[in-house]
């Protein structure tokens, strides 16, 4: 089958998805290609955590409705290093932002819905095997669906097919720089049926490691702790995983963690990856495609959209104005906001996770840094403003 269209998108995860929407609303034809089922795309476990310039953009884009009723907005998060807490407050010091948590899946299902709503065209278990033609007009996709080979003639492809997808693969290897930080630690997450232990997120410092308690609704927590990287979940039983959970995040206190029915669980490894430019001819890259941060910033996602807002804006302006100004910068303009977001989460991830010997110097470090949020309203506003986003940049 050969198709047309003028923006061909590969992938349906939060970058793609949103795309597909702000370019309908742009009077902007696009189609989505995804290797995977609708179904397992609606259910991969992932982020819980909103910035505000993501929530705000799904309220303008009309797919916010699901996100209001049931998402929880957080005005704060609690530090824990040691024993010892620090609320940093979000409103008081950012100028009335916050975050909102509401689990990716519910998300990518908001917005799947939304854009078959509008008749969009999608290809499920449609898997893009090659990019070709980027430095004409008009490049292709070339598709595979059923053991049946495809393609699509469009005038650009939007690489939105995640850090394993073959979008990167096809920009020429001397047009970018890559930047790579493996940490020697992973995440073991949770999904359990229990009612969230704190009203609040916990980051928490604990000799034994990192904990965090994360939640996704009034009946569910999310909770994760650092393990080795070699590490693996049949290690682990349900009672052992609550055991450490609670040991990490109480230090000593009387803080209880609620225990339920363990419904998900798995190791995720921690890395920051970075390429510093993310665009060749007709082929533009967002999201997970051309940048990884470790989980611990709550980042991933809200760049993804980010970064999708810098592309359907040079889109618009090629198809409204003719004018490719938007297009040329469309790397610079992400890159200001990644490389602000690789250093937030590369600065959450070495602050709270074990890394040196506990009482080594680093961890004097650490322990420095954290007394420091304890009594600096300046420190404290730097973390609320990257954690909530920043609104311009
Ligand atoms: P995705 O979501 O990986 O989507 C890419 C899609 O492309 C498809 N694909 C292909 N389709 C067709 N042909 C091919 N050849 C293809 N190759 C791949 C894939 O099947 C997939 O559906 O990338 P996108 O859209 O850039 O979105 C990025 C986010 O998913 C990611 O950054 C976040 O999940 C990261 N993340 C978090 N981000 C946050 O903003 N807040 C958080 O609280 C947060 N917590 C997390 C996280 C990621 C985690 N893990 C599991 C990595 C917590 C965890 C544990
Ligand atoms: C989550 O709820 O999954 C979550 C929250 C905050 C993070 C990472 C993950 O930093």
């Amino acid at each position: 089958m050969q198709l047309k269209t003028q923006v061909g998108i590969i992938g349906a995860g939060p970058a793609g998805l949103t795309l597909s929407l702000l370019l309908a609303k742009f009077g902007i034809e696009s189609i989505i290609i995804e290797n995977r089922s609708r179904a397992y795309v609606e259910a991969r476990v992932r982020a819980g955590l909103l910035e505000q310039n993501t929530v705000d953009l799904f309220k303008d884009m009309g797919v916010g409705e699901r996100m209001e009723c049931e998402g929880a907005e957080h005005h704060g998060v609690y530090l824990n290093f040691d024993g010892v807490r620090h609320r940093v407050p979000f409103k008081e010091l950012t100028g009335g932002r916050c975050i909102t948590i509401y689990g990716q899946q519910e998300v990518v299902k908001d917005l799947i819905e939304a854009r078959l709503a509008q008749g969009g065209e999608f290809f499920f278990e449609a898997s893009a095997k090659s990019i070709e033609g980027i430095e004409g007009n008009s490049p292709e996709i070339h598709f595979e669906q059923n053991g049946e080979k495809h393609n699509i003639l469009c005038d650009f492809v939007a690489g939105c097919d995640g850090y394993h997808g073959i979008s990167r693969q096809t920009l020429p290897k001397d047009s970018y720089n890559e930047f790579h930080i493996e940490y020697p630690f992973s995440w073991l997450g949770i999904l359990a049926h229990a009612a969230p232990s704190s009203d609040e997120l916990i980051y928490s410092y604990h000799q034994r490691g990192f904990a965090l308690s994360s939640l996704r609704s009034e009946t569910v927590s999310r909770l994760y702790i650092q393990v080795p990287n070699d590490d693996k979940i049949e290690n682990w039983t349900d009672e052992q995983i609550w055991d450490e959970l609670e040991i990490r995040l109480s230090n000593g206190s009387d803080f209880k963690v609620n225990r339920g029915e363990i419904f998900e669980k798995s190791i995720t490894p921690m890395r920051s990856f970075m390429i510093d430019n993310m665009q060749h001819g007709r082929l533009f890259l967002a999201g997970d495609a051309a940048h990884i941060v470790p989980p611990t910033g709550g980042k991933g996602l809200n760049l993804a959209v980010a970064d999708i807002r810098f592309m359907a804006a040079a889109f618009k302006e090629f198809y409204t104005n003719g004018q490719e100004h938007l297009l040329e910068s469309y790397s610079q303009d992400c890159l200001r906001r990644i490389w602000r977001a690789q250093d937030f989460s590369n600065f959450m991830t070495t602050l709270f996770h074990k890394q040196s010997e506990h009482g080594s110097f680093e961890y004097q470090l650490q322990k420095a840094k954290f007394d420091y949020i304890g009594i600096s309203e300046a420190y404290k506003t730097t973390i609320a403003e990257n954690y909530v986003g920043l609104k311009e940049i």
